[in-house]
Formats: structure tokens, sequence, C-alpha cells
């Protein structure tokens, strides 16, 4: 059988945690041939600890076959030790009366410290994947912050983004949202995103023809797409967790086990494709083969399009301006 990797997991005690943990313990994020050993990292706050104890027990209480081992961590430089996988999904909530600034330097604090640990004590080749908001940010300060580590090893989720709008689509057309192929999420994990169609197919047919009406798209799909966070928390009360989870465990499942060919969405750093600055972590069409992702290039830019991607593209901008002073 497969030797063990290991999977390190930021927040671990919290909501999004809660609904990720038994996933990857059960094979569904690397397969159901490939044990694990869970690095879980919480804040050092008693609470925090205890409840990720908690977690730990029922984890226990599975009897995970492919659960090789499980530790709890309070300091990163233990939690990151020669892992393989990092989910990044720990960060600093907006608290009441919180500027936008001040949440960012809170975060930068936080990603900064986790990208120096990764630098000094993961694998050199570990895959890192930021849930944790603002997540493209955040992805940004630990990438610079973990110099020795390749810049492509560091991802941000978008793949809520674009499981939404292909579920979006999928309602619109009546079309199971299975059969959608070439879907994709440009630019920042915000309500800037633009998720763009005109590439998608179903069974081999133009979505872009099947629904054929664009005001459809940039006054109810792109809304509906960009405020789904906020439509959840004022159904539930609470922030999405459980398809926040599951987007993470298909962002991972694809780029360590691949797509066939197929796109999916993941955000990345920028080497200059569609004009996005170098380094800057965008939400870009990929295809993921032997544990690497490859950005799909030469597609068209309209319009309409270039405007969508200007202005997520400004937004991101703005959010790494504000950082760079701290890294
Ligand atoms: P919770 O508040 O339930 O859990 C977060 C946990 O992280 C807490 O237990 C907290 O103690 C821990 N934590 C905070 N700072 C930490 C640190 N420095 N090291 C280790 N652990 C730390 O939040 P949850 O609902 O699980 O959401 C987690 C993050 O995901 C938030 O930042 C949220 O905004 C973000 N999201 C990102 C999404 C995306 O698509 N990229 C979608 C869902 C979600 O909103």
């Amino acid at each position: 059988s497969k030797t063990p990797v290991r999977v390190a997991v930021t927040g671990a005690a919290g909501q999004i945690g809660y609904a990720l943990l038994f996933r990857i313990a059960s094979g569904e994020m690397l397969g159901k041939d490939q044990p694990v050993i869970l690095q879980l990292l919480e804040i050092p706050d008693e609470k925090a600890q205890k409840a990720l104890a908690g977690v730990m027990m029922e984890l226990e209480d599975c009897a995970f076959p492919l659960l090789a081992g499980m530790e709890a961590h309070a300091d990163a430089m233990t939690a990151f030790k020669d892992t393989d996988y990092a989910l990044l999904v720990g960060a600093r909530p907006r608290g009441p009366g919180m500027e936008r600034a001040d949440l960012l330097a809170a975060n930068a604090q936080i990603f900064t410290a986790q990208g120096k640990a990764l630098n000094a004590v993961a694998s050199r080749n570990v895959k890192v994947l930021v849930v944790g908001n603002p997540a493209n940010t955040n992805a940004y300060i630990a990438m610079k912050s973990a110099p020795d580590l390749p810049a492509k090893n560091f991802t941000a989720m978008l793949r809520l983004d674009h499981n939404r709008a292909a579920s979006q689509i999928a309602i619109k057309t009546g079309k199971p949202v299975s059969a959608i192929r070439k879907l994709t999420v440009w630019g920042n994990h915000s309500p800037t995103m633009y998720a763009d169609y005109r590439f998608a197919t179903i069974d081999g047919a133009s979505v872009q023809a099947m629904i054929n009406d664009q005001d459809w798209n940039a006054n109810v799909f792109l809304p509906t797409v960009g405020k789904r966070g906020a439509a959840i928390i004022d159904a539930r009360g609470l922030s999405s967790a459980a398809s926040a989870a599951n987007a993470a465990i298909d962002h991972m499942r694809d780029w360590a086990l691949g797509t066939n060919g197929e796109w999916v969405t993941m955000g990345v750093p920028s080497n200059g494709e569609y004009g996005i600055p170098q380094d800057i972590v965008f939400g870009f069409p990929v295809t993921c083969e032997g544990g690497e992702y490859r950005i799909v290039e030469g597609l068209e830019i309209d319009a309409f399009s270039q405007t969508c991607i200007d202005k997520t593209l400004a937004e991101l901008q703005g959010e790494q301006d504000g950082v760079r002073h701290l890294l």
C-alpha cells in the first residue's frame, strides 16, 4: 500500500474544518488508496485547542482506514513539518467596526508567519491552498514569505465560485451540472470575480448560444454568483462551510490527481497571462496533470470580459499594494 502523505489544515476547529477533515480522512481528496496523516493547527487559545481535541475524538470515532495519524498543533512551525499538502483555512474574520486595512494587516501577520513556516519546514513540493479570506491576497502574502519554495506551489480557492457558476448554468439550461465543460472564473474570490461561460459547452453545444441572453448574464448570473456568499449568510446565519469544504476537496483532488484535460478554476500566481501582472494571485482556467496545473492560454477576451477582468484585477492590486509594506 502507499506511503502516507502529510496534510496540514489550519483553522481545523472552525466550521469549514468540521466539514473538511472527515472527507480528507475518508479519501475523497487524495484517493481511496492514499493514507493520510492530519497535522491540525489552531490558535493557542484554550477554547480553540479544546474544540480541536473534540474534532479529533470524532475523527478517531470514524475509524477511517486511511487515517494513518493525527496531530494537534498550536504553532505553524510544527504543524507544517514535512507537510505535502497545506490547506490554510484559518484567518482573521472582520470584527465589528474593523476597517478593511485592519483586516488586511491582521491577515498579513498570520499569512506572513505561515508562509515563513512553510518555507522553513514543509516538503519542497508542498501544495498550498489558501481558503481563508481575503484568499487571493493571503496566498500572495504566504507565497512572498516563502522565497525558497516555488511560487507555483501557492494557490487560492476560486473553486467555490466556479461550482456556484456551474450550478446556476445547470439550473438555467435544465442540463446536468456534470455535463458542463470549459467554464471559468477570472480574478479575485470576491463579488468582483468574473464567471465566464463564453467558452462553456454542454454535450458539445455552446452554453452562450443556449442561453443567448446578455442581460441575464450581466444582471442575474454574475450578481447571483458574486453575492452568493452573502445570500448564504443571510439565509443560514452562518457563512458557507460545507460548500466551501467541498470546493477545497475538489481543488486539491484535481491538482493532485489531474483533470483529464477538463478545465477547472484555480487562483494561481500569474506569469503575465492575459495581461495580469506577474505574481498577482488570480483566478484562471487551468487543466491539471501529473500534479501540476497549467493555465489555459490563448482565449479571446472581448470588451465586456476585459472590463470585468480589469475591475477584479484593480481590486486585487489594491489589496496587494495595501500589504506590500508589511511583507
Ligand atoms: P470559523 O471562524 O468557523 O473558523 C476559523 C478557525 O480558524 C477558527 O477556529 C479560528 O480559531 C482559526 N484560526 C484563526 N486564526 C488562525 C491561525 N492564525 N492559525 C490557525 N487557526 C486559526 O471560519 P470558517 O467558516 O471555517 O471560515 C474560514 C475562512 O474561510 C474565513 O476566512 C472565511 O472568510 C473563508 N472562506 C473562504 C471561502 C473561499 O471561497 N475562498 C468561502 C468560505 C469562507 O467564507
